[in-house]
């Protein structure tokens, strides 16, 4: 079976591995399952019910989820080291800036921006209970209040005012989720920090198509729910 890519146009959790199989140059076919996720079919094959995931016969269940986890596993086969460094050192500034990323950074712009993107937010936020209006802009402003403290982090442990993450002289695998993951502050009050727009630029141009493409499923999709708030 060929690589196929399942993912979902407007989530950056997707965005990071479409851009990371075009960056790696693999082929692979994408589907849209939009719609799909929670249906007997899919759940069948992957019980969390989440994108992206990808289906090859080599995986041991024939399916993989989870965007770092899928990232790490097609650089490693495909021996990308520029991708994913396999220097211990630098791979552990990857990990480390993975995890960071996907634990700490990410549920906070999960619930900065998810309301104003019109996603699901997660059960047991605020968001998602039967709280006022106000008090679900409060709770969204207390996540957006906390991002700059975690955003600092980048610039000053990772390297990403200057340089790329793992310290070589292209964007590895923890560039591609960061930067995806920025893309979605867009929809925030606070503006992105100048460190933070130069290195989206830096990642971009670096990849040039294999990021612009996905990225503009992103863009379109944000530039689309900022036209209707405004309509
Ligand atoms: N930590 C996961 C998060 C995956 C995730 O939350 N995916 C969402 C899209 S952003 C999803 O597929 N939700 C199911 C749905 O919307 O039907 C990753 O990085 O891959």
């Amino acid at each position: 079976m060929a690589l196929k890519l399942n993912m979902l146009p407007p989530s950056v959790n997707n965005m990071s591995v479409r851009v990371f199989v075009r960056a790696a140059g693999l082929p692979h076919e994408e589907e849209n399952v939009w719609g799909q996720t929670q249906a007997d079919e899919y759940l069948s094959k992957y019980p969390a019910g989440l994108t992206p995931t990808i289906e090859t016969d080599e995986l041991p269940k024939g399916i993989l989820g989870e965007s770092c986890a899928i990232m790490m596993y097609l650089a490693s086969r495909e021996g990308r080291d520029d991708l994913y460094p396999t220097d211990l050192g630098r791979r552990a500034m990857v990990d480390g800036a993975n995890f960071f990323t996907l634990s700490i950074l990410y549920p906070l712009v999960a619930r900065a921006t998810y309301p104003r993107l019109s996603f699901a937010g997660y059960p047991g936020e605020v968001a998602t209970s039967e709280a006022s209006d106000e008090d679900k802009e409060t709770a969204r402003k207390a996540a957006e209040q906390a991002l700059p403290a975690r955003l600092d982090v980048y610039p000053k442990f990772y390297g990403t005012d200057k340089g790329f993450i793992g310290g070589g002289d292209s964007p590895t695998i923890a560039d591609i989720r960061l930067a995806a993951t920025l893309e979605f502050l867009a929809v925030a009050d606070t503006p992105l920090p100048g460190w933070a727009k130069d290195y989206i630029e830096r990642v971009e141009s670096a990849l040039g198509e294999a990021y612009s493409e996905p990225a503009s499923d992103v863009r379109g999709y944000i530039a689309q729910v900022q036209g209707a708030a405004v309509a």
